[in-house]
């Protein structure tokens, strides 16, 4: 008999099999890690993971959790081929891929009617950006369109600047991924996008403008997301896409005025310095070498060899009037930009008695010009400010000719009588401050025109009434990119935000995760085993109770009237929160003095590891504050997105604004809500390497993000009571040619079915169960043993089965 293209005798042939089978499982590992034997331990996790990275197999389940590790090179499982390998195909049935985890999601939607969410987390450059880009473009290839849309793609596909923007997506291919370069596949993969009417926008919006005003290039990834989204997509009763919405949480706007050495500003302001044209830059008065902007020498790396700003230039500028920006507001974008590096460059000196005055004027009438405001009044508002002192602001009551201190918010001050009267006094700044009232007001300008792109880019997606005529049986998927875990040499605000989102996500996962366990026993009527779990309540309270958590005594202390600094901030935690078990300063109870964290610093043991924040900056951060007059000379600006920012209520409205770490937990509270009422999946990323580099697998580093991914905690709750599950039809049809009587076909009911095969395989009662439609199977060995009894039978029954579910 020929086997594999050689003669052996049927004892061989069935040794060789099993050889060929283990020597197999034990070169790739398992495809779901419930199929570890030794599911408790982090060394077999880490070992699995390692050798499916070694032969290209990025993908692997815990369950229905996706565990992907960045590849950091193009492999080729992304095709169109690839995605009808995996449309409408059961979830396991198939090895593990992106593409699964999306049809599992979109299937879901429509068979149960369920809105549905996919959550991706992971550290930086992990590839949580790739992982939504990668699900969105397979829905804009799969979904089905109506017809109507058809004809309005074919009509898009017509006009200019799509075909344009087309063209140099192609070109941008070809570039940066030789492989693909006029691929057929490309092209097919693009032209279904622009069918798919309402993932224009979203993929143009994701695939250029989205990547040049929000990312950058940081020492972790030179496309690093620097703001955390969340993506709906709306689908019809057919399933067809009609329309989306995208919300942005914390864009790092301290960026705008400074980077840290190896890093870089939003790739939009090298963009504009390297393909605009020289026109253009005369027009906004700029030269083209970025050293030559303060704002942009601060990490020393105006070039990226991964990055071409030119050509990047070129995508963005063809994808704004398709996502329908207008010629007058691309200009209006443009010179914002412009004045951002404008004000970077306004240099202040200073006066005798400790006043500041610019030194650069004709540079401060351009940033007028640009910024559409009135010159002298923006060079008063560069150096002098209304009197404030902490949420104050000092008046003079003109009928009592003295001072009076109010509370902006100050009822008394309405209703005093002799305060007929009022004038606001004008103070010089000193050189410090108003350095900080211009980096404040270039960080203001930046992000809130950010918001601003947002709030457009969600005008194109919203369903339009006259395209769509129903969208009550609408359901909506939506997609989390936000940041991963941030632990670096020197933590601050921002790591201590986005920290502590992910103390949030991990308190959603582990309950919906735990929910859906539970829920699955119950509706297969078997038993539910307690699992035990660190539940991270106690952190999330530290962090946000009211009154006594870390923001809450932030907020507080910004708002103090008198003295208040970073310092007194700690010295205030330490006595409110000293004691809490996961919070530590450097103050020992014996009076002593803890190392590991320095006087300026606080720790906190969060659920993933331990993090110390330093405090500096910490008030001001929260703060996020633009002097009162700066606000009134940019709310007057001629430049519609700068006005639509700057809104004239905001000056007149006396109340303060809420401070940037508490409208980061509301922000945050209603993200959780949209979560908890959608049926999540989870995609967790893994970083292999910090060389960015392919095939270099660092233990110490994936260790690391397993443990703070919650991976071993995610698999104890899924083996707690049994490693595998798969419903009667499915195991019947896999696995019926291992017993005469279930094979070639079983007519009975299934379940009676499953009895009989598992029966005559001689599984022990305390190997498995019999749900109500699945079966569940408590060791992995169990299923091993009956996996190698097929393989070992194939060649004998010419057995049909696509894919082994070893996932090789
Ligand atoms: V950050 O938190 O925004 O800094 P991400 O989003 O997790 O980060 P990103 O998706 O930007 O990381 O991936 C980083 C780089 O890894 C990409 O620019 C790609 O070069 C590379 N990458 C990530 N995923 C894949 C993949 N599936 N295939 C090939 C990948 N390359
Ligand atoms: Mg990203």
């Amino acid at each position: 008999m020929r086997y594999q293209g050689r003669e052996v005798d049927i004892e061989g042939r069935v040794r060789l099999v099993m050889e060929s089978a283990l020597t197999a499982r034990d070169r790739v590992g398992v495809q779901d890690f419930v199929l570890l034997e030794n599911y408790n331990s982090e060394a077999a996790f880490i070992e699995n993971l390692r050798r499916r990275f070694r032969e290209n197999l990025i993908y692997t389940y815990i369950g229905s959790v996706l565990v992907s590790v960045n590849p950091y090179k193009e492999l080729e499982i992304y095709s169109k081929q690839q995605m009808e390998r995996y449309r409408g195909v059961s979830f396991y049935e198939i090895s593990p891929h992106i593409y699964a985890l999306s049809d599992n999601t979109y299937r879901a939607m429509r068979t149960e009617r369920k809105d549905q969410c996919i959550l991706i987390s992971g550290e930086s450059g992990a590839g949580k950006t790739e992982a939504s880009k990668k699900i969105l473009l397979y829905y804009a290839v799969t979904c089905p369109t109506n017809d109507h849309m058809a004809i309005l793609g074919d009509r898009l596909l017509q006009s200019n600047p799509v075909l344009e923007v087309f063209s140099i997506w192609l070109f941008k291919l070809n570039s940066e991924c030789p492989q693909y370069v006029f691929s057929l596949d490309c092209v097919i993969l693009l032209l279904h996008c622009f069918f798919q009417f309402c993932f224009l926008p979203l993929i143009f919006w994701l695939f250029s403008p989205a990547k040049a005003f929000g990312n950058a290039k940081t020492l972790r990834n030179d496309n690093s997301s620097r703001f955390g989204k969340y993506m709906d997509v709306q689908f019809d009763f057919r399933g067809t896409p009609v329309g989306g919405h995208i919300l942005n949480y914390l864009l790092e706007k301290s960026r705008v005025v400074h980077q840290n050495h190896g890093e870089r500003n939003f790739h939009i302001f090298y963009q504009l310095l390297d393909g605009g044209d020289d026109d253009l830059l005369i027009t906004l008065d700029l030269e083209r070498n970025p050293q030559n902007y303060r704002y942009l020498v601060k990490g020393n790396c105006p070039r990226v060899s991964s990055i071409s700003d030119k050509n990047n230039w070129k995508v963005v500028m063809k994808a704004l009037p398709v996502i329908g920006f207008t010629e007058e507001e691309v200009q209006k974008l443009l010179n914002i930009i412009a004045s951002v590096l404008h004000l970077g460059n306004t240099q202040f000196g200073e006066g005798e008695e400790g006043d500041t005055y610019i030194t650069t004027e004709t540079q401060t009438s351009n940033l007028a010009k640009l910024l559409g405001v009135d010159g002298s009044a923006l060079r008063e508002a560069l150096t002098h400010k209304k009197l404030t002192a902490k949420g104050e602001e000092v008046i003079v009551c003109l009928s009592l000719l003295h001072f009076q201190f109010f509370h902006m918010c100050c009822v008394d001050f309405h209703s005093c009588h002799a305060c007929v009267c009022v004038l606001q006094m004008i103070s010089p700044l000193n050189y410090e401050q108003a350095v900080s009232a211009r980096d404040a007001l270039a960080k203001a300008v930046y992000g809130r025109t950010f918001t601003w792109l947002v709030e457009k880019i969600n005008q194109s997606l919203a369903l339009k009434e006259e395209i769509y005529h129903s969208s009550k049986d609408s359901s909506v998927i939506g997609l989390l990119d936000i940041y991963g875990f941030e632990v670096l040499q020197q933590n601050s605000f921002e790591q201590f935000c986005i920290n502590y989102c992910n103390e949030k996500l991990q308190q959603l996962f582990i309950e919906l995760t735990l929910r859906s366990e539970q829920e699955e026993y119950e509706t297969e009527g078997i038993a539910w085993e307690t699992v035990q779990y660190f539940d991270n309540k106690i952190i999330c309270d530290l962090i946000e109770e009211k009154h006594k958590g870390i923001i809450s005594i932030l907020d507080e202390e910004c708002l103090r009237p008198g003295e208040t600094c970073d310092v007194s901030f700690l010295e205030k935690l330490e006595d409110t929160v000293g004691s809490h078990p996961h919070f530590i300063t450097h103050k020992l109870a014996n009076g002593k003095t803890r190392r590991v964290v320095s006087r300026e610093e606080f720790r906190l043991l969060h659920y993933a590891g331990e993090v110390n924040y330093n405090v500096n900056g910490f008030l001001d951060k929260n703060n996020d504050l633009l002097n009162r007059n700066l606000k009134e000379v940019m709310c007057q600006s001629d430049n519609q997105i700068l006005s639509h920012c700057f809104r004239r209520e905001e000056v007149i409205d006396q109340k303060r604004p809420e401070m940037a770490a508490t409208q980061f937990k509301n922000s945050l509270m209603k993200l959780m809500e949209i979560l908890m009422s959608k049926e999540p999946s989870y995609v967790r990323c893994i970083k292999p390497n910090d060389a960015k580099q392919p095939g270099r697998f660092d233990e110490v580093l994936v260790r690391h993000q397993v443990k703070y991914l919650g991976l071993m905690e995610n698999l104890r709750v899924r083996r707690a009571g049994f490693a595998y599950r798969r419903r009667f039809e499915a195991f019947l049809q896999r696995y019926k040619p291992l017993c005469p009587e279930t094979w070639p076909n079983w007519h009975g009911r299934l379940v009676d079915g499953v009895s009989t095969l598992v029966n005559h395989l001689g599984y022990k009662a305390e190997e498995y169960k019999l749900g109500r439609s699945k079966i569940f199977i408590r060791f992995p060995k169990t299923l091993f043993t009956t996996e190698d009894a097929l393989e070992a039978k194939k060649p004998e029954i010419a057995l049909t089965l696509q894919t082994s579910w070893r996932g090789y």
